[in-house]
């Protein structure tokens, strides 16, 4: 968990922020990443680039795993705009650039976890979700989060044939969301994110399930009520609001206590492993005391 540019960002605070950032740009920012600084989490490689850019759930773009590599073509990203709004006292719009110029970018390498029983560990590039919020100065109304991904009919084939209720919409609670662990990723493996991987923004929760990591944001929300998100909208049995990972709640379609590696040699380098409660990463366990978690799966 280093931060990898954190120094850059308190040195462009306190130069001419814009003049430098100017300079520096998006690339820059990448560029500066220490190369090779890739810490795996023990024992275990990280999942080769080319099967997480290949190997995508991106619905946007179609159902098929190759679907949103072949099809994201006219999609970059690049044109998104992120609104933060609601209960908050300062609502405003970023660019994925001024994103990281406000807030710096660090690497998180995680494991990420979908309901489908894979898994990948990715080194993300990106910055902790509660600088933002409190950048935005939640109000004591706001208890959850809500996340809306793009949905542009003119570049998403799947968004033009309406074959799922978009734009694609996940939550968290607001304490889940401000947890140290939540990550804004703005780019994974040292580059900015693809498109097929959620470009330019996306949200990382490592100790949930993948379908909640909604893709391409162009808005967060903090809102009083609990949302209901895609996911339970269209299977509220097999995908609950909390969505941790727990290989003792089963999915009707997936066995959940073992998943699939991909490893690093590809996507036929694959081992079969232990699913871990909260997908390893037990310092979230607090953030659910009193709850029964079979019942708020
Ligand atoms: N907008 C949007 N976000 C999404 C999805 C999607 O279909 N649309 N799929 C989710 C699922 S099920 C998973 S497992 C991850 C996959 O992320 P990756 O393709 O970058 O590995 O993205 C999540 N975010
Ligand atoms: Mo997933």
């Amino acid at each position: 968990m280093k931060n990898c540019t954190a120094v850059t960002a308190e040195e462009v605070f306190r130069a001419d922020r814009r003049t430098v950032l100017k300079a520096l740009g998006l690339a820059g920012a990448y560029a500066l990443l220490p190369a090779a600084s890739f810490a795996a989490p023990p024992g275990a490689p990280l999942t080769a680039e080319k099967s997480f850019t290949t190997y995508n759930n991106f619905y946007e773009f179609g159902f098929g795993k190759s679907d949103p590599s072949r099809r994201a073509g006219a999609f970059t990203g690049k044109e998104l705009i992120l609104r933060v709004d609601g209960e908050v006292e300062q609502s405003g719009e970023f660019t994925a650039e001024e994103l990281i110029r406000l807030f710096g970018m660090e690497e998180r390498v995680y494991a990420m976890r979908c309901v489908e029983a894979w898994s990948m560990i990715v080194p993300w590039n990106g910055f902790e979700l509660g600088k933002l919020l409190r950048h935005a100065r939640p109000r004591p109304s706001a208890r959850f989060v809500v996340f809306e991904s793009a949905a542009l009919p003119d570049r998403m084939p799947a968004v033009r044939a309406k074959s799922f209720p978009f734009p694609y919409i996940e939550a968290l609670r607001l304490d889940e969301a401000m947890h140290p662990l939540t990550l804004l990723a703005t780019g994974a493996y040292g580059k900015p994110l693809l498109p097929q991987n959620g470009a330019p923004v996306r949200l990382v929760a490592p100790w949930k399930y993948g379908f909640k990591y909604a893709k391409s944001l162009v808005r967060i929300s903090l809102v009083a009520e609990r949302p209901l998100t895609t996911w339970e909208r269209r299977a509220s049995d097999e995908y609950g609001f909390y969505a941790n990972v727990n290989p003792r709640v089963p999915h009707p379609r997936w066995p959940q206590d073992t998943e699939t590696l991909f490893g690093p040699g590809g996507l036929r380098d694959t081992v079969q492993r232990p699913t871990l409660l909260f997908n390893g990463y037990g310092e979230v366990a607090p953030l659910y005391a009193g709850l029964d978690l079979s019942v708020e799966y």
